[in-house]
């Protein structure tokens, strides 16, 4: 690690707001359309939001929705992550455990019809599709840190909408005390299913006051459009303040509970992927730092943030620690 730099906070140097990288691929992009290479770099200029050429993996569940307005509130100017990098650098151990190896193998990988069953301890169950369960609330942008538990983080803009709106509509009654999120279970289209050391079909869950809070969302998009494939599509859960993990992809159930629920990667390895999972860089994984992550685009490492830098808004949810 001799070239590490460690920068003070989250404000990232300015020479990464426009990353080199992105703007060559969008203009290539447009190239590819026939636009000339001056009127390429206009439009890439001027619409950051126009998406001319498919990206891999791109899935169209309600494409007409996007891209959604970004919630001011959530919009604090970093420098977000090269989308390129985040499109093909993925864990979905679903697929494979091999991150770039991910986007090609979701090619088989159907998101639509997606049935998604709401259950357990509420008054008002529902079973619903994907696409209705896109079309029920505003969508929004919000740009939020991410923080894998294997050190590496990302800047990203999700689209989609608190979960806590979703929880208010089914009524959870007095009992219900955490909250379970089960994830598909098609080992014909997911070739890492084959896998049997890991208890499939991967599984999450968060406490009831946890998913509550409003920085956990349903996320349904990113970067402005629906989610592809690799990166959990139809829908799935961003909880900011936990490692990666506990964003769990592509949702089939979502389960109100009175028990803690089992997660996949707490049943694999309780003491190294413990339920609450909450980011901490005092706390080591049992084999390697969390002192510190490594940007997924720029390799630049970065003091990595109790909460993920969301402290201000969720320590009152943990007392105790
Ligand atoms: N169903 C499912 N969800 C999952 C995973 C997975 O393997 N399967 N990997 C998790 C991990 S470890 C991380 S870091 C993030 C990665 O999300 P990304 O590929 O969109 O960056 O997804 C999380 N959600
Ligand atoms: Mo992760």
């Amino acid at each position: 690690m001799a070239n590490v730099i460690i920068r003070p906070d989250w404000h990232i140097a300015d020479k990464f707001i426009t990353p080199e990288k992105a703007y060559l691929n969008r203009r290539l992009f447009l190239r590819g359309l026939g636009f000339t290479a001056g009127a390429a770099t206009l439009l890439g200029a001027s619409a950051p939001g126009l998406h001319a050429v498919e990206i891999p993996g791109a899935t169209d569940l309600k494409k007409e929705l996007y891209p959604a307005k970004r919630n001011p509130e959530f919009d604090p100017k970093w420098k977000l992550s090269d989308e390129n990098e985040v499109f093909t650098y993925n864990n979905f151990y679903e697929f494979s455990t091999s991150k770039n190896a991910v986007v090609r193998l979701v090619k088989n990988f159907t998101t639509a019809p997606w049935p998604i069953e709401i259950t357990g301890m509420i008054e008002n169950p529902l079973k619903l599709d994907a696409g209705e369960l896109v079309s029920m609330f505003p969508l929004e942008e919000r740009v939020y840190r991410f923080r894998c538990v294997e050190a590496w983080a990302m800047i990203v803009p999700w689209t989609g909408f608190q979960l806590s709106k979703l929880i208010e509509k089914v009524k959870p009654t007095g009992e219900a005390k955490f909250v379970k999120f089960v994830t598909f279970n098609k080992p014909e289209q997911a070739p890492g299913m084959a896998d049997k050391r890991y208890p499939w079909p991967y599984t999450e869950g968060l406490r009831l006051d946890e998913a509550m809070h409003p920085l956990t969302i349903v996320a349904t998009g990113l970067y402005g459009r629906p989610l592809p494939k690799q990166n959990g599509a139809p829908v799935r859960i961003v909880v900011p303040w936990k490692y990666g993990y506990k964003s769990i992809k592509s949702i089939v159930r979502i389960e109100f509970t009175d028990k803690q629920p089992k997660t996949l990667w707490e049943t694999m390895a309780p003491d190294e992927y413990p339920f609450e999972s909450n980011v901490n860089p005092a706390v080591p994984h049992p084999r390697w730092s969390q002192a510190t992550e490594r940007m997924i685009d720029s390799g630049d490492r970065v003091r990595t943030q109790p909460y993920n830098g969301y402290a201000a808004q969720v320590a009152k949810l943990y007392p105790k620690s």
